[in-house]
């Protein structure tokens, strides 16, 4: 799971090591044989599962970059074929950015990806983005043209957002759709969410079990609605198509964020008048993970 991050959580530095906008060289060939083992065990869990669970743009996106499991991919690589569908590129940060530095990279089409990765004691739960969660995550869903512009506005947002003091809302707006997203197909719920679909036992809760609530995604309720960083999320919202994310991204916030001024946060496992409920969820998993 990510921690949310807020701006001075943060030294205005980079670490040593790092350049201003806090990139760094991914050093592929400096991996060890276990640091790419680990990569392969995740990664042969994942595609076990994924099938008919992960939406057809990200598992189009997986075979795509061919991140089949040689084990971590080199950046390099994986950027030649990322660039020529959606001129996104993948780049090596040491760990959590800046919100400041984390919008501006997206808004440039760049994806900041952690370069460690976790320890084999750690493979079910993280709480920094390595780069099992960044990369195989985040980085499929990218060669999406729409939502390869749907982060590209996200980010153009956070830096707005971040000057009108909006910030914790459009972070839920992130945490919501980019990390645990779901989106309604003829076939049935599908996941888009990166922390869902880089998690063995969040890939089959966020679908299958009868504790969450799922909603129909709505922006302002989305942004009314504050998350929970290390558990199982107790409310999912689905979008009915990558199209409506991205529009509902190209509005204008500034009635949005006014409207926010006035309305109260909404408990996170609280349904309310006007949401289209798909599951009301028993809460039963609360504190699991
Ligand atoms: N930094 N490397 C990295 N990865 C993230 O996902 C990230 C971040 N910094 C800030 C951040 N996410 C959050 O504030 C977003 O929810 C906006
Ligand atoms: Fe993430």
């Amino acid at each position: 799971m990510l921690r949310s991050m807020s701006a001075d959580g943060f030294a205005a530095a980079p670490p040593p090591g790092a350049r201003p906008d806090w990139t760094i060289d991914q050093d592929w060939d400096r991996y060890t044989a276990a640091e790419h083992e680990v990569w392969l065990t995740l990664y042969q869990r994942q595609i076990q599962l994924l099938p008919g669970r992960a939406c057809a743009p990200f598992l189009q996106g997986l075979e795509a970059l061919d991140l089949h499991g040689q084990g971590i991919p080199d950046f390099r690589r994986v950027n030649q074929e990322l660039a020529r569908l959606t001129g996104w590129q993948v780049v090596a940060v040491p760990g959590l950015v800046p919100d400041a530095v984390f919008f501006e990279h997206l808004a440039n089409r760049r994806f900041p990806a952690g370069r460690f990765i976790r320890r084999v004691d750690q493979l079910d739960y993280l709480q920094e983005p390595d780069v099992f969660h960044d990369v195989f995550g985040h980085v499929p869903m990218l060669t999406d043209p729409v939502f390869a512009d749907y982060m590209q506005a996200y980010g153009e947002g956070g830096l707005r957002a971040q000057g009108l003091g909006r910030l914790t809302n459009l972070a839920r707006l992130y945490w919501y759709t980019v990390e645990f997203g779901l989106l309604q197909t003829p076939a049935g719920l599908r996941i888009y969410g990166a922390g869902i679909v880089s998690s063995r036992a969040e890939s089959v809760f966020a679908l299958d079990s009868p504790s969450p609530n799922r909603i129909g995604f709505d922006l302002e309720r989305v942004m009314r609605t504050p998350y929970r960083i290390d558990d199982f999320q107790q409310v999912y919202f689905v979008i009915p198509s990558l199209e409506a994310l991205l529009a509902a991204s190209l509005q204008d916030f500034a009635p949005l964020y006014a409207r926010l001024e006035a309305a109260p946060d909404i408990p996170i496992a609280a349904i309310i008048e006007g949401d289209q409920v798909l599951t009301r969820g028993d809460q039963s998993q609360a504190g699991g993970r």
